[in-house]
């Protein structure tokens, strides 16, 4: 294989510590390979300019090279903010009431595409083979493709991919979906991701299935797969042995010695399904009361988007309801939930997913979740949490042996998190043991190794024109 090339919104230093698994995972190939990642600097500029005279930045990082460019104001409001996260994001995550369909919103993302494909193209080599990620760049090959590259390209969404009815609510879906046939491969996180794709495909667009995994039209074929994402699951065990994660597991376990502590770890985003959690923990402590006093939720929800609408909505509405649970179960030497809106330091998060009894992953939708991965493999295999996980997340598919439950039913939830607190020593670590294999076996590295065989070994655009 040549040089891979990555392209995503935003990038992070390979080296450096805080990466996280992706970040390292895609720098393993990349300095293999002398590699070359792309994309948005995270720098607004003030200049009023339209988004094309973005300057391009470029440094090294041991063999990779790592190239950006700026956004002016508008560009980033109507293609990071709009179109990207308020319009693919929510409907993409089934939320057409929080999608705004402005149409300046869809001109500022086809513009930054263009200056991507545009900044990239005199970066490329002809053998190099183009890895893009995410629902911020889905037309990124078709501009490639329109300025003449010829490279193997792969798209991987790390979102779910919703139902063909629900993406023909977006007004120009035949424009984006079309724009997938310029990848050679599509990459998505579940079957049931790439059953809504295939089904869309064939329905919407009027393509032709080559096998169970090759659609053709407009002249074009793609080949659509599911690799569902894994955790570096090496990295977050050291990351466990460290002594700040111990400090953290030992300093939170002396502190809720005498209470059962359930967790939940995630951005403030309405797919994670906070409030409904917020919720079934309330009909916790109503329907079995000998939690009061005992049970302790504690959420670590890290600000994310705070400039979108419905994200400052989604605050207000989680501060009300933590805050009515604990007027109204609360007591002088007990809070009912402990709600942090802050981003906690990494290597604290193994030890806060091992002194909890249980883990609550409850979203209503989400293209993978990998809290669901690293709270199992944080766990102590002698004397493990139990992992409530809802069917609605796309680890649902690989994570048979969590307690899986439905985020919308607070009653049902509400029982599986007391199964959770009373289930057996045996149960618990037959459960572990099965989920700690699954998460293993497909790790970051299966996943990235397994896309970039398939892509290498996919037909290109180029032998087949
Ligand atoms: C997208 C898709 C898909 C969270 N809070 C803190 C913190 N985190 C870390 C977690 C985990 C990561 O952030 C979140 O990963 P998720 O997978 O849950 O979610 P998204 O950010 O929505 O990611 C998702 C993923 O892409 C990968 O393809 O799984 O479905 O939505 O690693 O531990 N980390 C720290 N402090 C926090 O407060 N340090």
């Amino acid at each position: 294989m040549g040089r891979l090339v990555v392209v995503s919104n935003r990038l992070a230093d390979p080296r450096k510590p805080a990466a996280g698994g992706l970040a390292v995972a895609l720098g393993e190939s990349l300095q293999k390979s002398g590699g070359l990642w792309f994309g948005w600097s995270g720098n607004i500029s003030e200049d009023g300019a339209s988004g094309n005279d973005s300057n391009l930045h470029m440094r090294n990082s041991g063999k990779v090279t790592l190239a950006t460019v700026d956004l002016n104001r508008s560009a980033y409001e109507s293609y990071y903010e709009g179109y990207s996260n308020s319009v693919l994001w929510p409907v993409f995550h089934y939320r057409l009431d929080l999608a705004n369909f402005n149409t300046s919103h869809l001109a500022g993302y086809r513009r930054v595409n263009q200056l991507f494909a545009r900044k990239l193209k005199p970066l490329l080599r002809d053998d190099d083979t183009i890895w893009v990620h995410d629902y911020h760049l889905i037309p990124l090959a078709a501009e490639l493709r329109a300025l003449g590259c010829r490279q193997r390209i792969g798209f991987f969404l790390h979102i779910p991919l919703p139902p063909a009815l629900i993406l023909a609510a977006i007004p120009q879906h035949e424009w984006l979906m079309r724009s997938l046939f310029a990848y050679d491969l599509v990459g998505l996180q579940s079957e049931a991701d790439v059953a809504h794709c295939m089904h869309y495909m064939t329905t919407e667009a009027q393509a032709t299935l080559q096998d169970d995994q090759r659609l053709s039209a407009f002249g074009a074929t793609v080949q659509v797969k599911a690799f569902p994402i894994g955790i570096d699951v090496q990295e977050f065990q050291r990351l466990g042995r460290s002594q700040d994660a111990v400090d953290t597991f030992e300093s939170v376990r002396n502190e809720y010695s005498r209470r059962q502590l359930l967790l939940g770890i995630d951005r403030l985003d309405y797919s994670k399904g906070i409030p409904q959690r917020v919720r079934a923990f309330r009909e916790l402590l109503e329907r079995y009361p000998d939690n009061v006093h005992s049970a302790t939720l504690l959420m670590i929800a890290s600000p994310s988007r705070d400039a979108v609408n419905a994200y400052v909505d989604l605050r207000q509405e989680l501060e009300g309801l933590c805050g009515a649970i604990n007027g109204d179960f609360g007591d002088l030497d007990w809070i009912p939930v402990r709600y942090i809106h802050r981003t906690v330091a990494r290597k604290r998060v193994p030890g806060l997913c091992r002194a909890s009894r249980v883990g609550l992953v409850t979203p209503l939708r989400d293209g993978m979740n990998l809290v669901a991965k690293e709270y199992v493999v944080a766990q102590d295999p002698e004397d493990p949490g139990v992992l409530v996980l809802s069917r609605f997340a796309g680890a649902a598919e690989q994570l048979r042996d969590a307690l899986l439950v439905n985020p919308y039913d607070a009653q049902g939830m509400a029982e599986s998190i007391q199964t959770a607190l009373h289930m057996p020593l045996a149960e618990r670590q037959r459960r572990h043991s099965a989920l700690l294999e699954n998460i293993q076996r497909y790790d970051i590295h299966w996943w990235r190794e397994a896309f970039l065989a398939t892509l290498q070994s996919s037909a290109t655009k180029a032998s087949a024109a």
